[in-house]
């Protein structure tokens, strides 16, 4: 019987380069960023008790960086794993996964989430249906056992 697969969650720190004018970061595929940047798009102004996201991707892997304020993501495989990652720091990137459902969540006021994205935007990436969901990943774990 094979054991559970371990959930691994991937935050990337990235350098500042500070000085005494104060703070800057960048990001470069494929060098602080695993994968070409198709996409950038950013979330602000989330109102208060809002959880956004309940959907997971075939294809799409990310990195989410709240640049401002703070922000709570809660990533569940569908093989029985989930956990919630704090972000709040504007070095620090949360990779996420294809096949991951993410629910994003504990917005503060000032938040601001941004999303470094490997595909453009395509809805029938898209999953949904939590159900069809836990069907997917299933589905593809049989396939690869
Ligand atoms: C994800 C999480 C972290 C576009 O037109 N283009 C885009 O690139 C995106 C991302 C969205 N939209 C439109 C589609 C909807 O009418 O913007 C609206 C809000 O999108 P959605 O409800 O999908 O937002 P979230 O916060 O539930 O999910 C988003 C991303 O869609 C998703 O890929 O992983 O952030």
């Amino acid at each position: 019987m094979r054991g559970k697969p371990g959930m691994q969650v991937v935050k990337y720190v990235f350098q500042p380069h500070g000085d005494d004018r104060g703070q800057l970061v960048a990001l470069e595929e494929f060098r602080d960023i695993p994968f070409r940047i198709k996409r950038v798009y950013y979330m602000y102004d989330t109102k208060e008790g809002v959880v956004r996201g309940f959907h997971a991707h075939k294809k799409l892997e990310q990195i989410l960086v709240c640049i401002h304020g703070s922000c709570k993501i809660c990533l569940d495989n569908g093989l029985g794993e989930k956990k919630v990652i704090p972000l709040e720091k504007p070095y620090e990137g949360l990779y996420v996964s294809n096949d991951m459902w993410r629910e994003m969540f504990d917005f503060s006021p000032d938040a601001v989430l941004m999303v470094l994205a490997s595909e453009l935007y395509d809805e029938e990436d898209y999953i949904r249906d939590y159900d069809a969901f836990l069907h997917y990943v299933r589905e593809r774990r049989e396939k690869e056992a």
